[in-house]
């Protein structure tokens, strides 16, 4: 089991004080790595500070807004002499804006795209050369089932996720000969802040259509938690995944699989 250890290994999750990516964070420590997230507030930051010693783990928070590629320069030089040279990234951090695609705005759009898509390349660029340098490093990108199907109303975060995808394949493609492995896991429905609108219990107390919609369409029946991501993050981060590279990792009850459950 040694190869799913973590141990000495520098993380840097982006926008992790809460959701998916403290849930991924948290799985990382307890494989042994030190923890460094991210986030655009340091109010938030704080927050994350205080949840992270909450469960036992000391982490490293830095204020930076992931699609400003100056203060991403800065934040992985300055985590380069704090707290060592990152040897696993996980390109965590997203937003989602869910309009129809004729009502949104050119500007909401180049949004969703710009923290979605255009971050993810701007910090896997910033951390590459030093991984390249130790003789290695793992990439993580955070995906979707927006990566493989569309929806109404979510046309900007589809288009960054499918991006995603093939951001994470082509630098797999171009960086797999310095033993750099990049990979995406792809998450189905988690319940975590960013789908609460779609789980709002309604007026007379039923669930929300999309809720009742989901569960149709998961065989495991249920959403899923942000914790069911922690063990294949740990997988993709460590030894044990040496020679996968360029894999979307559909983390998402069998949602993929199935055509859903008859009404
Ligand atoms: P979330 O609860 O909305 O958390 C997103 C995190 O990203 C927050 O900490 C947020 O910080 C941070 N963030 C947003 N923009 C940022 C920026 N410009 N710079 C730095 N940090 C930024 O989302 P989540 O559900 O945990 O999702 C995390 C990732 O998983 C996202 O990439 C999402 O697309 C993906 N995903 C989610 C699901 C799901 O069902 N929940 C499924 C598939 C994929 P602030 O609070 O300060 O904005
Ligand atoms: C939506 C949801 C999804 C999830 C996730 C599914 O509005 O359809 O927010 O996009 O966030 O990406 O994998």
């Amino acid at each position: 089991m040694d190869q799913f250890r973590l141990d000495g290994k520098v993380a840097l999750v982006t926008g992790a004080s809460y959701g998916i990516g403290f849930a991924i964070a948290t799985a990382l420590a307890g494989a042994g790595a030190v923890i460094v997230f991210n986030d655009i507030k340091q109010e938030l930051v704080d927050k994350g500070l205080a949840a992270y010693e909450e469960a036992g783990i000391r982490a490293h928070g830095y204020v930076c807004d992931v699609t400003d590629e100056d203060a991403v320069n800065a934040l992985v030089a300055k985590i380069e002499q704090e707290v060592g040279v990152i040897d696993i990234l996980v390109n965590n951090a997203g937003i989602i804006k869910r309009i129809p695609m004729v009502e949104m705005s050119a500007k909401d759009f180049r949004q969703v795209i710009d923290v979605d898509l255009n971050a993810p390349f701007i910090v896997a660029k910033a951390v590459i050369p030093a991984m390249i340098r130790k003789g290695g490093g793992k990439i993580i990108n955070i995906c979707s089932m927006m990566s493989e199907l569309g929806r109404e109303t979510v046309s900007a975060y589809a288009a960054a996720k499918g991006g995603l995808k093939m951001l994470t394949r082509n630098i797999a493609s171009e960086y797999g000969q310095y033993n750099i492995q990049c990979n995406g896991i792809g998450p189905g429905y988690i319940a975590t802040p960013q789908t609460a609108p779609l789980r709002e219990v309604q007026p007379d107390g039923s669930k929300h259509p999309f809720d009742q919609f989901i569960l149709a369409k998961t065989p495991a029946n249920r959403w899923g938690e942000a914790s069911d991501l922690g063990g294949p993050a740990v997988f993709l981060a460590s030894p044990a995944s040496d020679f996968v590279n360029g894999h979307i990792l559909y983390v998402d009850g069998g949602i993929l699989a199935y055509i859903g459950k008859q009404p």
